[in-house]
């Protein structure tokens, strides 16, 4: 049985799933609007089974869900251009879709390939940033939308290995580095193709298949069985575990449902345990992310650049998201979101049920931007000393509160202050039956005061992200 249920009947449905167990809430005080950009009912999918139990699956995704944060990796050719082609900056954010926003014709934009010699990658060092952030998986563009293989693809001659002065293989250290660190490694990979004459789209200019005006290549299924699938097949076989399988550009027309089924089943086979995002499928509501109604393949709903107003009960789902405004390396990109902006994004996800995927786009030297790297560090920081109300943790039980967000794990509700109060004393709506509270300092955790709905706190914010009060229940 599917239900169609709209976000506020969701919020409704998680209020009356919070109060029947464990908390009191005051749903008629808040009114979320609707996500922006959704374009019908969000469906309560029953996730898409394949040949494995509830249990089962839920077990195949327990990682996933502790995990919680994870590193989005754009880098490819388009780290050459950085954004700028002869001359002419793009006006476009995205500098990984240069070959598209610029109209350059695919023996113009294989000549960058001879300028990608990245001999300052140190894919211990890209480990290395991401563990110390507090990430716990890796997701790399092993092929991008311009088809350029970052692996040592039998295949093709449109990689790393044949095509460049570099001539190693990209994703074999990598695989090694996180193998090191016991962090997860998962891959990109783009359906739409820019650069396979069976993929692209048959319109001007060809290789954009983007575009709504373009009509499906008819030989676009010699290319899922002849080309998609023996590179997944390399991905998945010589790589060790892939924890995530993460496609996207499934949008295009030439590709289909039934395609989408079949690519999700063939890397079952390969690897049980593998996670496969909704893009594998038809099923997506575009940016908004989440699937609609019908039985679609896929784990995991995928928003772009947003996160939902209110959690998506019953649905696993992943808000992947760039520092600035650019997936792949830009040059002249200095939109950088602050470092409380993004500790703040990653507890708003967490506290709707959500895992973050946040981006870097190293340049074509193998560096990951400085910026990057900063706030990283300090979201590592924050992740220290608050990492236990973020990892395993679940939706709040009741709306936000005002001055901030509410995450829970077991019997406790984490309090995320990002508005401390001016007089030290934090209401607390929704939760009732505190046991104890405490805050989490970097010192261990500290007894607060508190009465049946107030929190005494000290006057000024301990933290200056967010500050986290452990709030045990009876
Ligand atoms: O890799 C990054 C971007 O390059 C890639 N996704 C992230 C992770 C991306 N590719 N395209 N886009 C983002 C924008 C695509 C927008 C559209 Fe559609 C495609 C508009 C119409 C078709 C997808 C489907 C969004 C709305 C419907």
């Amino acid at each position: 049985m599917k239900k169609k249920v709209t976000m506020k009947a969701q919020l409704i449905l998680a209020l009356l799933v919070a109060s029947a167990t464990a908390f009191s809430t005051t749903a008629s005080a808040y009114d979320a609007p609707d996500t922006p950009g959704q374009e019908g009912p969000i469906v309560l999918p029953e996730p898409y089974l394949m040949n494995e139990t509830l249990e089962e699956r839920d077990a195949r995704m327990a990682w996933w869900k502790e995990a919680r944060f994870g590193m989005f990796i754009h880098w490819g050719l388009y780290a050459v251009p950085a954004g700028t082609y002869r001359g002419v900056t793009s006006e476009r954010n995205n500098g990984e879709w240069i070959m598209d926003t610029m109209n350059i014709p695919i023996a113009e934009y294989e000549k960058l390939a001879n300028h990608f010699d990245p001999k300052q990658y140190d894919p211990e060092e890209w480990v290395r940033i991401a563990k110390d952030a507090g990430m716990k998986y890796i997701v790399i563009t092993a092929k991008h939308h311009d088809g350029f293989s970052l692996w040592d693809s039998k295949v093709t001659e449109w990689d790393v290995v044949d095509a460049t002065p570099y001539r190693k293989d990209l994703l074999k250290p990598l695989a090694e580095a996180c193998r090191e660190a016991g962090i997860k490694l998962c891959f990109y990979y783009s359906i739409m193709d820019w650069a396979h004459p069976d993929a692209q789209g048959m319109w001007e200019p060809y290789y954009n298949s983007g575009r709504t005006n373009t009509r499906a290549n008819p030989n676009f299924p010699d290319y899922v069985e002849n080309f998609m699938k023996p590179q997944l097949r390399e991905l998945m076989t010589e790589y060790g575990d892939v924890a995530v399988v993460w496609f996207d550009g499934e949008w295009i027309s030439a590709y289909t449902s039934d395609m989408g089924k079949d690519i999700y089943r063939f890397l079952r086979e390969l690897q049980p345990d593998t996670i496969v995002n909704n893009r594998v499928d038809k099923g997506r509501q575009g940016h908004q992310g989440m699937n609609t109604e019908g039985n679609f393949a896929g784990d995991f709903g995928t928003p772009e650049q947003q996160i939902p107003d209110t959690g998506i009960p019953g649905v696993d789902w992943e808000s992947c998201m760039t520092m600035n405004d650019t997936w792949g390396f830009r040059s002249d990109d200095k939109n950088w979101k602050t470092d409380t902006d993004l500790i703040r994004k990653l507890i708003d996800v967490v506290s709707k049920g959500g895992n973050f995927l946040l981006n870097v786009g190293p340049n074509a030297r193998g560096r990951i931007p400085p910026q990057s790297v900063k706030d990283l560090k300090t979201m590592g920081k924050w992740m220290d000393v608050n990492g236990e109300a973020i990892y395993g943790a679940g939706a709040s039980p009741v709306p936000s509160p005002a001055w901030g967000r509410y995450t829970t794990k077991g019997n406790t509700v984490y309090a995320h202050v990002f508005d401390w109060p001016k007089d030290g004393t934090l209401k607390i709506e929704g939760i009732s039956k505190i046991k104890s509270a405490q805050l989490l300092t970097s010192c261990g955790k500290q007894p607060v005061e508190f009465t049946t709905n107030e929190l005494h706190l000290q006057e000024k914010a301990p933290n200056e992200f967010a500050s986290v009060i452990a709030l045990e229940l009876e």
